[in-house]
């Protein structure tokens, strides 16, 4: 990671408020990946009933975290922060080949959000030290051959941060096609 990351998220800085959804499974790696792009102050919090969500504002992008996956009646929940969303950080355990299965779900189900139809989507692939997964096999895992919107996949360690830099380089280009 040559370039510090905070020259993409200078690069997505617009007079315009920015949201960024990141959510996975829990133990995926999302708080690790939080930390590791050093974006300022984490603030942890559990809105009314049940789940732990975690934000981090920078300039006018705010990150807002949480564990997707478990109780439906929190789905519910979830809603309230979809609106207005440009991009969703998918991030997904590639060493925990048991529930695999359970995030291609959880990806599909927040695919086929109505507020989420416009938002650029980018899967990252987490914990390939231990997983050595690759792209295309995670490409067919999650079925997204077909799937008609923009999307990427991305390979990550999130302790060492390989790979964040090119993931959030795409999402960066995703939100500028959309400016244009
Ligand atoms: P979550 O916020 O999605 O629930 P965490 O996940 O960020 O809390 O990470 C869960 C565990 O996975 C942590 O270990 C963390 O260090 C580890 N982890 C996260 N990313 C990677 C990665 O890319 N590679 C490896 N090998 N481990 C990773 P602990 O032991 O603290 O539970
Ligand atoms: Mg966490």
């Amino acid at each position: 990671m040559g370039i510090p990351l905070s020259t993409i998220f200078d690069s997505w800085f617009q007079k315009k408020e920015m949201r960024i959804l990141m959510v996975g499974l829990d133990a995926a790696g999302k708080t690790t990946i939080l930390y590791k792009l050093k974006l300022g102050e984490v603030v942890s919090s559990v809105p009314t009933i049940g789940f732990n969500v975690e934000k981090v504002q920078y300039k006018n992008i705010s990150f807002t975290v949480w564990d997707i996956g478990g109780q439906d009646k929190l789905r519910l929940l979830w809603r309230h922060y979809f609106n207005g969303t440009q991009g969703i950080i998918f991030v997904v355990d590639s060493s925990d080949k048991e529930r695999i299965n359970v995030a291609k779900q959880e990806l599909m189900r927040l695919m086929s959000e109505e507020e989420l139809k416009d938002a650029a989507i980018l899967i990252l692939a987490n914990k390939f030290d231990i997983s050595q997964v690759t792209v295309d096999q995670l490409i067919s895992q999650f079925d997204l051959q077909n799937c008609r919107r923009d999307w990427y996949v991305q390979t990550t360690c999130a302790i060492t941060g390989d790979g964040l830099y090119q993931g959030l380089d795409w999402l960066s280009k995703q939100f500028k096609k959309r400016k244009n």
